[in-house]
């Protein structure tokens, strides 16, 4: 499975204070795509990522690292004149405002020429976000092109609905670009915000065209639409939340992993909770993978004591 879009250097405080006055930082790693392909490498499944960094050291580092997780980074690319993206958590608090510098980065000046490397890739399945095409015109084109039929591969699209990358244009654009998919993740209110609703069944309505919608309700759970069965709700585990960034790239790969084994609904769906729930219990955007074996149980238990 291939994830094509961003990876950035993350900082995040070391020691307790605003931003202004922390003088220790831990760098780690982010950006929607390249969670999914670390997480999905961690669970086992054949990962790959596409995209661009800059020629310098965390754009080094970032494909180091994503190798070394497991993940097969030959489609990505290295531009020697724009600076690998960052963004800086503001404080080690939970909820703590994330900023941005990824304006002129490598990523955000892709486009659809990667489309012959995702050919030459030949991946199954393309997991792409709505945060990529809101980098700049030229991602815009990039996403549309992959998403472009008759394509080789399936396309999942995670909706994650960043109002301040797309302020002052349409949301109507997420929409024909999620309508192209052949599955889309969403949370419910990211759903209101695209669609103008976070109700399943008109969601459904809205969203004829991909096989499957998977509808976020945050803490409560998700709901799996598939065409031809009832609508699956599967309550997600009560977790402490360290920290809540990356939970959704965590679910996507905890859901997508488990559809490519052919389970279930309500075991992709719990294996998805299970995956966001790792990440909700650690400040990084991938949490630690859990043992295979609680997985394992959790995932079977007829109902499991969350
Ligand atoms: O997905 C978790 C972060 O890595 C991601 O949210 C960063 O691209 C990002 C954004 O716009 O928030």
């Amino acid at each position: 499975m291939l994830c094509v879009g961003e990876a950035m250097a993350v900082f995040a405080p070391a020691e307790p204070g605003p931003a202004h006055a922390v003088r220790t930082w831990r760098r780690t790693i982010g950006g929607a795509e390249s969670n999914v392909a670390r997480a999905l490498a961690a669970l086992g499944v054949p990962s790959a990522w596409a995209g661009a960094v800059g020629d310098d050291s965390f754009g080094r580092a970032l494909l180091a690292e994503l190798a070394a997780d497991g993940v097969d980074v030959t489609g990505a690319y290295t531009d020697p004149a724009r600076p690998t993206g960052l963004y800086v958590k503001e404080s080690a608090a939970s909820g703590s405002p994330m900023r941005y510098y990824r304006g002129g980065s490598a990523a955000s000046a892709m486009d659809p020429s990667l489309v012959s490397t995702v050919d030459s890739l030949a991946p199954r399945l393309v997991h792409l976000s709505g945060i990529t095409p809101a980098l700049s015109p030229g991602c815009h084109d990039l996403v549309r092109a992959l998403l472009a039929t008759p394509r080789e591969w399936l396309v999942s699209f995670d909706v994650n609905w960043r109002p301040a990358l797309w302020a002052g244009r349409d949301p109507a654009e997420v929409a024909d670009l999620a309508a192209q998919a052949d599955l889309v993740l969403t949370g419910d209110d990211e759903a209101v915000h695209v669609w103008g609703t976070g109700d399943p069944g008109r969601l459904r309505e809205l969203l004829p065209s991909p096989a499957t919608v998977v509808l976020k309700h945050g803490e409560r759970g998700a709901t799996l639409l598939e065409h031809g069965s009832a609508p699956v709700f599967e309550p997600a585990p009560a977790v402490d939340v360290v920290e809540p960034v990356g939970a959704g790239d965590a679910f996507a790969a905890g859901f997508l992993a488990a559809t490519l084994r052919g389970e279930d609904a309500r075991t992709r769906l719990r294996a998805g909770h299970l995956q966001a729930a790792a990440t909700l219990l650690t400040h990084d955007d991938v949490g630690r993978p859990l043992p295979s074996d609680v997985v394992a149980g959790l995932l079977r238990a007829d109902d499991p004591a969350w």
